[in-house]
């Protein structure tokens, strides 16, 4: 892959109104582009590059034809000791986008080039500093809301989650090497790899990568947060209980059945757990075609759900097929109204009030211990795959190992058996990025925010 070692810059912090804004810079010739337009003193005078020391900090000023433009300082890391493995320099001035303005064209104009989202990190990868998962780990972190997004996030940054796709890469290339240097010894007869203990390991190998991949489960929903979705019938209180959860008057409450035409969803975080809180269009049938929409997507709402609060109204009687199918598991009933006279009792149904509040904190309760128990269903491995690329680079190497094993179970020759597991161990590879190709790249890369 050709390598592109131009300057690019991008600010690292949010530009605007604040204390500090931040701009980085990397490439061949950052130190030399920074010199020409970094002064010590008030005046516009540059510093010659050589001054500048790989970790080492200045203050002074910051300057571009005859104008200083703000007092800056400046951090100076030489490669390959930097966090792209070139030569990075970093520049803080005072916030405020009227600076930054200026910033941006002086270094065009010296000839750095605005960075491509992920552009930083792709060439830290490239670079060899870290591997393919670990530069995903970066753009989930800055993403992570919780806690345990970010637990995660890191130890797949610090490399806990590689070392263990490398221990299960090399546990596959013993086995290649073996049954390929068997087949050098095949007129002498000798067997390396006993078949039994083969087929041993790859049903444990199977069994392990199988636990992996439904760890996804777990990982996508502590990642990218519980879909919550409260479905019911028009005028139950949706919306009610919707704008009680998020302390917020979001969404419009009446007393006209069918008021929300359109799902609304916001994030909501309850009990140390992201949620994608949707409250949906009350489900009927009706001849309105905008109703009618909005009954459709409430509809691919709940089939997208992780949970669905089942609203019923307790002052009204419920027909039995009022909604069918909701899977069980998914399930949590909520009887709303409950403060009203008429209410009657349901004995399956958490019976709550929007209006005065009653029953919501055992809601709460309830939504938190179901969500906890999905997140831990399928977290019983020792590792959480959170991102997609990874489960599918698993999937795809388990389904070579199943093969292996089918070769193995027919008599299959030593060649057939180490193909399967070579294709498993690319597959494994591609997670790490030995063996990515650069739409792979591209495509985890442009993912990033500009500047990381
Ligand atoms: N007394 C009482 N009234 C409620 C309660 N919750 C909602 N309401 C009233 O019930 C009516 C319908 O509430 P919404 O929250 O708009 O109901 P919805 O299910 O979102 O209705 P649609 O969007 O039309 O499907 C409004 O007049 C609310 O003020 C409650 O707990 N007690
Ligand atoms: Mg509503």
């Amino acid at each position: 892959m050709s390598y592109d070692n131009r300057i690019i810059f991008a600010p690292a912090s949010q530009v605007g109104e604040s204390g500090i804004t931040v701009v980085r810079l990397s490439g061949l010739g950052t130190i030399e582009l920074v010199s020409n337009c970094f002064s010590r003193t008030y005046a516009l005078r540059s510093v010659g590059a050589a001054d500048f020391k790989s970790h080492t900090v200045h203050h002074g000023y910051l300057y571009g034809g005859d104008e200083i433009i703000d007092e800056a300082v400046l951090t100076v890391f030489r490669g390959p000791n930097s966090y792209t493995g070139e030569d990075v320099a970093e520049i803080s001035t005072h916030g405020g986008s009227y600076i930054y303005r200026r910033v941006d064209e002086l270094l065009v104009k010296l000839g750095a080039f605005h960075a491509e989202p992920g552009e930083f990190s792709k060439r830290a990868y490239l670079n060899g500093k870290m591997d393919l998962a670990q530069a995903e780990a970066v753009a989930d972190l800055i993403s992570a809301k919780t806690a345990e997004a970010n637990k995660l996030a890191l130890a797949q940054l610090t490399g806990k989650f590689s070392g263990k796709i490398k221990e299960l890469k090399d546990d596959l290339i013993n086995y290649c090497s073996l049954l390929e240097l068997e087949l050098d010894f095949s007129e002498e007869g000798i067997d390396l790899v006993e078949k039994d203990v083969l087929l041993e390991r790859v049903n444990s190998l199977i069994a392990k990568f199988e636990s992996l991949t439904r760890s996804y489960e777990s990982g996508k929903i502590i990642k990218e947060g519980v879909n919550l979705a409260i479905i019911g019938k028009p005028n139950v209180g949706k919306s009610s209980i919707f704008n009680y959860l998020l302390s917020d008057n979001r969404a419009i409450v009446s007393d006209i059945p069918g008021t929300t035409r359109d799902y609304l969803q916001e994030p909501l975080f309850m009990g140390g757990i992201r949620f994608n809180i949707v409250d949906t269009a009350g489900l009927r049938k009706t001849t309105d075609i905008v109703e009618k929409e909005g009954v459709r997507r409430s509809m691919l709402k709940i089939e997208e759900a992780d949970i669905i609060l089942h609203v019923i109204d307790l002052t009204s009687e419920i027909s039995n097929n009022d909604i069918q199918d909701l899977p069980a598991e998914k399930l949590i009933s909520v009887g709303n109204k409950s403060d009203l006279a008429g209410a009657l009792q349901r004995e399956s149904a958490q019976p709550v009030s929007a209006k005065t509040g009653e029953g919501m904190q055992e809601l709460e309760q309830i939504i938190i211990g179901k969500a906890r128990g999905l997140i831990s269903k399928n977290s019983q491995s020792e590792i959480i795959i959170t991102n997609q690329r990874h489960r599918d680079c698993l999937l795809k190497s388990c389904e070579y190992l199943v093969n292996a094993r089918e070769q193995i179970l027919s008599g299959g020759g030593n060649e057939l058996i180490s193909f399967e597991i070579r294709a498993a161990m690319d597959s494994l590879s591609e997670i790490i990025g030995k063996t990515a190709n650069v739409d792979i790249l591209n495509n985890i890369f442009t993912k990033f925010c500009i500047g990381k």
